[in-house]
This record gives C-alpha cells, structure tokens and sequence, in this order.
C-alpha cells in the first residue's frame, strides 16, 4: 500500500519536502520510545556507576545516539519499515543504503536546547552530495515540545557554509549555516507516526522543548545511493548499512 503519493514527490522536487500522514501505530511507536528510555538510562546509569555526576547529567540531556541501529534491534529492524523503503524507491532508486540513523530525543525539564540551523550535507559532503532525511515523530513533536523548523525551498540555495558554534546554555553546539535571511521559516508540528521526508540541502533547525514533561523523541534515517564516499577523502562513508536492492528490502 503505497503511502507516499505522486503529490508528495512534486512537493519535494519543488520544495524539498513533504509531511506524510500518520503511517506507524501506537504498537509500532511504542517499542522505539522504550528503546529511546532504554539507551538514555542505560548510558546515565553506566555514568552513575563510575561516580562522574557531571557526565550523567550531560548524558540526561544528550541530543542524540547515532548509528542508532547498532544500539537497538529494535530500530535496525524499524529503519527497514515500509514508509521509508518507499521514499528510497521514488527519491533515489532501486538501491539505497541506510546513510545515518539517530534517535534525537528533546528531554524536558530543563535539559533541552536549540540546534541551529543547518543542511544534513554540511556536516560533511558526499559523492553524490544529495541524500535524504526522514524525521520521524515518534510521539507528537510541536513547539512545545521543540519540533524541527525548515525552510520551504531553500534546498535550492544549494550547499551553504557552515562553520562551527560552542555548545551554550540554550544552544547544542555544532557546525551552523551561514545565511542571512530566515524569513521563510515554518515549523513542523507532527502527531506521533508522522514522517518529515527532506533533502539533505534543506535548512532545519529546532527549538527548545519548553514542556514541562513532555520529552520529544525523533527518530531519523537517513537514506542514500550504496556506498556513497566522503567528498573530502574519497573513502566511503555513513552507515553503509544496505536496506533496498533492486527496488526490494534487504
Ligand atoms: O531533531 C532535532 O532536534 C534536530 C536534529 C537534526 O536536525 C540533525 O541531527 O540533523
């Protein structure tokens, strides 16, 4: 059953993006939240353990665990689900390897932080350079909670600089995109078992999650042709985990 229609293709050609209905139920959601709780608690108890306070209650508001699938079965298996083999075969082809996967939770009570604007391609250029990102609400992600922010079309500003920020109070650090005009900005307010699906050229941010005990959890997969290289070193790079070959799920 298809869940991505014709119309969503041409948004994203047009714009960079589209927004997918609800395509995963409670029963789906569910156990990747657990996994979310296991690895942040696990990670915290691991820091408790060894006596270092400080690192356990960084730990408590880490903005992601990457290569999630290597944490998780849970999610290995969820990254292979059908919403997003079907975006690889309408956005990239037949092959597409899974290129990162993060489980990007927004902790509440006073945890959280801003992430700055960014394109997934500036934090390190691939041959070929565009790939894609599916932000997956895996509970409701709004601004009270810090959803993620785009801007409609800037995939077309093509690959912006970006260069380094310290991680503040309010701020996650990491590298920024060096533009002037954000006037176009729109949040992407999702219910649990939505998929924000962008291009990696798209400026994305996302706020603070102001809620008092709501934790926001994202889950992102990100998708490109096998084996794609860093541009810089000419090595492969990513996951390079293949999920679709010949148009089928591996
Ligand atoms: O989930 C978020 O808050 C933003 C994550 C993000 O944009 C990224 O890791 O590229």
């Amino acid at each position: 059953m298809n869940q991505i229609s014709d119309k969503d293709i041409d948004q994203f050609h047009e714009l960079g993006y589209f927004v997918t209905g609800v395509v995963f139920t409670d029963d789906e959601l569910r156990p990747m939240r657990e996994e979310f709780d296991r690895v942040y608690a696990e990670h915290v108890a691991a820091a408790e353990a060894r006596g270092d306070a400080a690192e356990a209650d960084r730990l408590r508001g880490q903005r992601a665990y990457g290569q999630f699938h290597t944490h998780s079965d849970v999610a290995a298996a969820f990254a292979r689900k059908p919403v997003y083999m079907e975006a690889c075969r309408k956005l990239i082809g037949g092959d597409a390897d899974l290129y990162y996967n993060q489980a990007a939770v927004k902790p509440p009570a006073g945890h959280s932080k801003t992430f700055a604007w960014h394109q997934d391609s500036g934090y390190q250029r691939t041959e070929p350079l565009t790939y894609i990102t599916c932000w997956t609400a895996i509970g409701d992600s709004d601004l009270d909670n810090g959803c993620i922010w785009i801007i409609p079309g800037s995939p077309s500003w093509g690959l912006l600089e970006h260069l380094p920020e310290e991680e503040t109070a309010e701020s996650y650090g990491g590298l920024t995109a060096q533009f002037s005009d954000d006037s176009g900005q729109v949040p992407v307010e999702m219910k649990a078992g939505q998929v924000a699906i962008f291009s990696s050229l798209m400026l994305h941010k996302s706020g603070p999650n102001l809620s008092r005990d709501r934790a926001r959890y994202g889950y992102v997969p990100q998708y490109h042709v096998p084996n794609a290289i860093a541009a810089d070193s000419g090595k492969p790079w990513g996951d390079l985990v293949p999920v679709l070959r010949d148009g089928n799920r591996v």
